[in-house]
């Protein structure tokens, strides 16, 4: 439908901000809301607005990514005229060389986005919570006649600190854009979701690397230049649920409104399917001395012990006399026996040994790695 727009999924920076969650795993892998990976959110998005064919950069081992991307079938992306790449460094003749910034990692691609011939390009940020139709973005995009246009949402003045921060016109055009600014002027937002014209993009990124390599990423270089160029930029509103799910803190708190049942992003919706890798995995099992309330717990569980206003992710374990309240459980983690685990993020396949405490507190939330074993015999 939308075969004129192809989608890239910027799915790698180079920050530690999930610091041991992710280190053997790209972020976008990480998992979120017991059954999905952050990924699956935006992926589900470009399948449900119809953006078929889908990029995804990476730049670190994007094994687990590729394993759980697969063909894309989860997403019905695997169709004829469909398709997603999961796009990696590759080796040049100046060796391997690393993505230097979101506006790079396109300029690096350039190759196998012409590959698509799109008109339009989508730019996508690997780590979002949120639904959106990216259709009614283009026909904005359109209606407009924009060379490029941005996604944008009001924030608080506190927040506007961390994000990409604009002014517009009565009729929405761009006309101030500053990265992260220590003095926002507005409460608009860039959400990192961008529609560009593709032909004006690839000769742009192609004249700033021959002439500035110090031009990087689109929100502290790409945007300011368009707008110093009078090109027309729009911000495209949007008014629903979207987090950025980049740091401990706003990772657990996305998992925890995602267990509320006010939360707007409505999981529920069959017009807006959120799809994953499916597994056939066993049913869980709750054993009579298990008690769980107000919580999510997925395929192949086993919980002996009590679990209150928590997501456990598949294959989760449990022992008896555990108690694990406002925690997000990541798949494959075993739990011991007697072991409290509150305001915490417990990692992918992690051990907490018997007796262990991991307790989080105000806005620090307690963290058990990728993998990581802690705790051991209660003396
Ligand atoms: P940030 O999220 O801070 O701000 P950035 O670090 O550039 O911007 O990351 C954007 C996305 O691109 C992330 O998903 C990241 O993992 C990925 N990424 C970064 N460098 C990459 C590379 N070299 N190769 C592949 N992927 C890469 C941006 C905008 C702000 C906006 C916020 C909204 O710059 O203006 O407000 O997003 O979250
Ligand atoms: P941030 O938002 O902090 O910039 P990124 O978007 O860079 O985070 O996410 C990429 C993730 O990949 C990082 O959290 C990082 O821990 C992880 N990572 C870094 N180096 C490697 C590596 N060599 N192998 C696997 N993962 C890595």
């Amino acid at each position: 439908m939308n075969d004129e727009m192809l989608g890239i999924i910027l799915a790698g920076g180079q920050g530690t901000r999930l610091g041991k969650l992710t280190k053997s795993t790209a972020k976008p892998a990480v998992p979120f809301g017991g059954r999905y990976r952050i990924i699956d959110f935006t992926l589900s998005n470009c399948a449900n607005s119809g953006v078929n064919t889908v990029g995804v950069i990476t730049q670190y081992q994007p094994l687990e990514l590729n394993a759980h991307i697969g063909s894309g079938a989860s997403w019905g992306l695997d169709e004829k005229n469909s398709g997603v790449t999961v796009l990696q460094p590759y080796a040049s003749s100046e060796g391997e060389k690393w993505f230097e910034g979101t506006a790079h990692a396109i300029y690096q691609n350039i190759k196998y986005i012409d590959s698509q011939n799109p008109k339009y390009l989508l730019v996508l940020s690997g780590d979002h919570i949120y639904k959106m139709d990216y259709s009614s973005m283009l026909e904005y995009h359109k209606a407009k006649k924009a060379s490029l246009t941005v996604g944008v949402l009001p924030v608080s003045m506190e927040e506007a600190k961390r994000f990409g921060m604009m002014n517009t016109d009565e009729t929405d055009r761009i006309i101030e854009f500053e990265e992260k600014p220590e003095h926002p002027k507005s409460n608009k937002a860039s959400m990192g979701i961008y529609i560009f014209n593709w032909d004006t993009l690839r000769e742009y990124l192609v004249n700033s690397f021959s002439t500035d390599n110090k031009l990087e990423d689109f929100g502290k270089n790409v945007i300011p230049a368009y707008l110093a160029k009078n090109e027309s930029a729009y911000a495209y509103s949007f008014s629903g649920y979207w987090r950025d799910v980049g740091t401990i803190h706003s990772l657990w708190q996305a998992n925890m409104e995602f267990l509320s049942p006010n939360n707007s992003l409505n999981i529920s919706d069959k017009n807006w399917r959120i799809y994953s890798k499916t597994e056939a995995l066993p049913p869980m099992f709750l054993t009579d001395t298990s008690n769980v309330n107000d919580s999510m717990v997925v395929d192949s569980c086993y919980v002996a012990g009590e679990v209150n206003h928590s997501i456990l992710s598949q294959r989760v374990s449990v022992g008896v006399g555990s108690k694990i309240k406002d925690s997000m459980v990541m798949p494959g983690a075993v739990i011991g026996k007697n072991v409290t685990i509150e305001k915490a993020i417990i990692g992918e396949n992690a051990m907490v040994g018997d007796g262990a405490q991991i307790i989080g507190e105000g806005d620090d939330i307690a963290v058990v790695g990728y993998n990581e074993a802690v705790g051991g015999k209660e003396s």
